[in-house]
């Protein structure tokens, strides 16, 4: 194809990556996203406070973050050429409600549970796949690609 291989962050969200995981990774594996790596792990609440600093204060926090602490999480570096949009799309809208009306067969209307417990995730731009991928996984050893200009990390 004409894009580029990029990288992003998936998650498989708690209660979903005890049931829903083999079944998950299948349809990834069939829509062309290669697993680079993987690791799984329950957060902590400061881990919740930093993985979603931008949310912080807000109305719906203190349900994303019971949730989110609620029982392991799956994190995922997928590769495929366009990755980050492609598995938002694949996702589909936040609310697993709007999903299930507007994208019947996206991950977040199959899996997802309800506003909260939408059991997937993916990073919404090149900026935030970088950012959540160094949150997961050690960039020494897994190619984040590089910082976009003008965020302060370029030489
Ligand atoms: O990037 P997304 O996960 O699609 O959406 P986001 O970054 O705006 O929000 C992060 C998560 O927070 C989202 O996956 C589910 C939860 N959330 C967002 N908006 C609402 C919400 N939960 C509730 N209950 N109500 C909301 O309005």
């Amino acid at each position: 194809g004409d894009l580029a291989k990029e990288r992003t962050l998936a998650m498989v969200k708690p209660i979903i990556s005890d049931t829903k995981k083999d079944e998950i990774m299948g349809i990834l594996r069939y829509q062309g996203f290669e697993v680079v790596c993987e690791t799984t792990m329950k957060l902590s609440a400061s881990d919740i406070e930093i993985f979603y600093a931008e949310h912080k204060g807000k109305s719906f926090f203190p349900n994303l973050a019971q949730y989110m602490g609620s029982g392991n999480v799956v994190a995922l570096c997928l590769e495929k050429e366009g990755a980050i949009k492609s598995w938002r799309q694949l996702l589909g809208p936040t609310n697993p409600e709007t999903a299930k009306r507007s994208r019947p067969r996206s991950l977040r209307s199959l899996f997802g549970l309800d506003g909260t417990r939408n059991g997937t995730h993916g990073s919404d731009s090149a900026v935030s796949a970088r950012k959540e991928l160094s949150f997961w996984f050690n960039t020494s050893r897994v190619d984040i690609g590089r910082a976009p200009a003008g965020d302060g990390t370029s030489p």
